[in-house]
Formats: C-alpha cells, structure tokens, sequence
C-alpha cells in the first residue's frame, strides 16, 4: 500500500480540500428509520475479498454523505486514506453526478485520475456506490460487481432485512469475462422457464419485466409469453422472448415440446421452500432435451429465498445438482427483486457472447 500513499496524497492536493469523513445523517431521503448497516458492512466486506484490485468503496446517499465504506487495508491510517480519497472525489464529483444524471436512478461511470481509477454507481433511488481502484481492474469486472452491490444495497435500504449477502457465482462468472466490446446489434433470445407448479416463473417474469410481485398464485395453463428488450450499451441490444412454461408436468406434455423448440436458454425454477423439489431439476431438463438437441446455457433458479424461515434446500445442495449437470445456479426472490436482474443478464450475456 506505501505506492498508494504518493497517490492518495497527490489526490488531496489535487482536490485542494480538507478531508472529513462525513457522519451517517440521522434520516435518508425517502427512508424510514435507520438501514441495517451490518448488512451494507458485509457485502462491502465480501465486495473488497473478491476483486482484487479494488482499494476501498464507500457507499454514500444522494447528497454525498457516506453511509458506509470499507478498505482493502483493515483500520489504520492507510484505510481512513483511502475512504478519505473517495471521500474527496465525491466532494469534487457529486454536483457533476447530480446534474448528469439528475432524477436517473441507475448509471455507471468510470473516471480515472492520476494511476487510479473511480467507479461511481447507482441502482436505485438511495444511494451512489464508488470504487477506488487499481487501474488494473477490469472495467468489466468493476461495472459487475458494483451494479451487483448498489442494487442490494438498494434492497436493504428499502428495509428488507433477510437479503443475503454472499455474492452469487454467477457473479463472479460474469466479472471475469474477457474485457472487450460485444458484439454490435440487436438480438433475440427465447429464455424458456419451467419448474414444478408454483415455483415463481410467472412471478420472476413479472418483477423482470414489470418491476412487480403478485400474491395471489395464478397457475399457469398452457404458455404465456412475454417480452423485454435489455440495452447492454449504446451498441448493443436483447431482446428477450420469454416463455413462460406452466408446472403441470402431467397435463400438458404434448405442447410443452412445442413451446421448447428453438430455445436459446433455459431456467429451471425451484422453491426452495419444498422439500424434494431440486429433484424435479432432471426431470424438466430431461422434458426440455426431447426437442432442443443442441446444448443450451441453463441455470438452476433457487427462488423464494426471502422466506428464510421456511427454507429447506441449502445453496451448497442446489451447487451439487448444477456441477452435476454443468449448469449454473443462483438464489433468487421475486417478493424482493433479489438477484432476478442478474439472473436475466447472466443469461443475456452468454447469448451475445455466442451470438
Ligand atoms: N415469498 C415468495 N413468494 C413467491 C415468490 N415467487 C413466487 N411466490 C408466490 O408463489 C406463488 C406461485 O407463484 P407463480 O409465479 O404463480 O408460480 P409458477 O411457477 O408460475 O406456477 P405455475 O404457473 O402453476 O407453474 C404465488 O402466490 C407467488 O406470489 C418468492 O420469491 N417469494
Ligand atoms: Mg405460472
């Protein structure tokens, strides 16, 4: 870290401002109560375990004012220099932020100063997430990671309180992509889910596509289709086809190969509430292979997971089914939003990737 310090002081002269770690203020724009920092500690804590090259990130509202932040270097002078850093570059920075974005909830940015770079990000209403980091870092990587923390950061300040805060493998897979442009263009993919009756497709659909959750339990007879375009950059468009498969496993056997065909990905939806439903896993993938021969990315969709009183299927068994199958898995909540954006963009991305 000591080829940090000349950096960082450079920073403070730069800036020609005094430092001061700003307090948590007493009441967040549009928030009742107090957020449940712990919460915001640990997924900035799991943040800084996994990218290597990040130095600190600090997690500030609207105005500037940091709710929380952590450092590579634990405690000490070398940690309140960094945070400081950050803390300067937001001082200099948030008018600009403010004004480029104005009421534009989400946005990404990276700027690089001297031999560093800063990541700034925002998913939500609440708050902005910034990165100091290595200028070796990915900007693949940095972008990933910080649309993944704002966005929980955003959950747990709109009070859910049981989100989890390990980062998702699929995560981590989308980070290490290569860096490089994607491919230029508009395309299309038909995601097809299926799963045991009552797992959630419908309800991951509807908070993908309409940011909404619905209660009341409505099966599925047959097929509903839906559709989402996704803008990945400026050059680069998915639009997703999304088939969403009814669970009567029994009832419509004949359709359902028809609804398969020309699949270009697949979630497989299970409740992890249910005992035996991650059996159900072969089954349906089984029911997708009579008619899509060609292999197709598909992920293991462990959902309801805010209901953590109730859960019965662990991670670490989901993990096991999907090693076994080569298939990817993430934890999700339709009720909550949890991971449902960054199950599509796993999808999205393995599509235009290959496309
Ligand atoms: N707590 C909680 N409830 C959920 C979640 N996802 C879905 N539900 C509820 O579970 C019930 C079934 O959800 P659906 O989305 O209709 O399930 P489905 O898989 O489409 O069911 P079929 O169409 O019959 O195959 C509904 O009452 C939803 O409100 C979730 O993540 N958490
Ligand atoms: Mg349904």
């Amino acid at each position: 870290m000591t080829s940090c310090n000349n950096f960082l002081i450079a920073i403070f002269i730069f800036f020609k401002t005094n430092i001061i770690l700003r307090k948590l203020p007493t009441k967040l724009n549009s928030m009742e109560g107090l957020p449940n920092i712990d919460l915001i500690q640990s997924l900035l804590e799991n943040y800084m375990f996994d990218v290597d090259g990040a130095a600190a990130v600090t997690i500030c509202d609207r105005d500037g004012f940091i709710i929380a932040s952590e450092s590579k270097e634990k405690g000490g002078h070398e940690s309140n220099l960094v945070i400081g850093a950050i803390s300067a570059f937001l001082d200099v920075y948030i008018d600009r932020i403010k004004s480029e974005y104005k009421t534009q909830s989400n946005f990404f940015n990276i700027t690089s100063m001297q031999d560093k770079k800063f990541a700034y990000c925002s998913m939500g209403p609440h708050c902005i997430l910034t990165t100091i980091a290595d200028p070796t870092t990915s900007n693949t990587e940095l972008r990933i990671y910080s649309e993944y923390i704002a966005g929980k950061v955003e959950l747990i300040l709109d009070g859910f309180d049981n989100v989890s805060t390990d980062i998702p493998e699929i995560i981590r897979v989308l980070s290490k992509r290569k860096e490089g442009k994607l491919p230029k263009g508009q395309f299309t993919a038909k995601l097809i889910l299926n799963g045991d009756y009552g797992t959630g497709k419908t309800s991951l659909i509807k908070r993908f596509v309409d940011n909404e959750f619905n209660e009341k339990y409505i099966s599925t007879i047959g097929v509903e289709i839906s559709k989402k375009s996704v803008v990945m950059n400026e050059d680069t468009n998915i639009n997703f086809v999304l088939w969403d498969i009814g669970g009567q496993i029994g009832s419509m056997a004949p359709y359902r190969q028809r609804f398969y065909e020309g699949a270009s990905a697949a979630f497989i939806v299970i409740d992890r509430t249910r005992p035996n439903n991650l059996e159900s896993v072969k089954k349906w993938y089984k029911d997708i292979k009579t008619s899509v021969s060609r292999d197709i990315p598909v992920v293991i969709v462990g959902n309801k997971s805010d209901l953590q009183e109730e859960i019965v299927i662990s991670e670490e068994e989901i993990k096991v089914v999907a090693k076994q199958l080569g298939f990817h898995h993430i934890l999700t909540s339709a009720r909550t939003g949890e991971n449902v954006n960054e199950a599509f963009l796993y999808i999205a991305y393995r599509f235009i990737e290959k496309a």
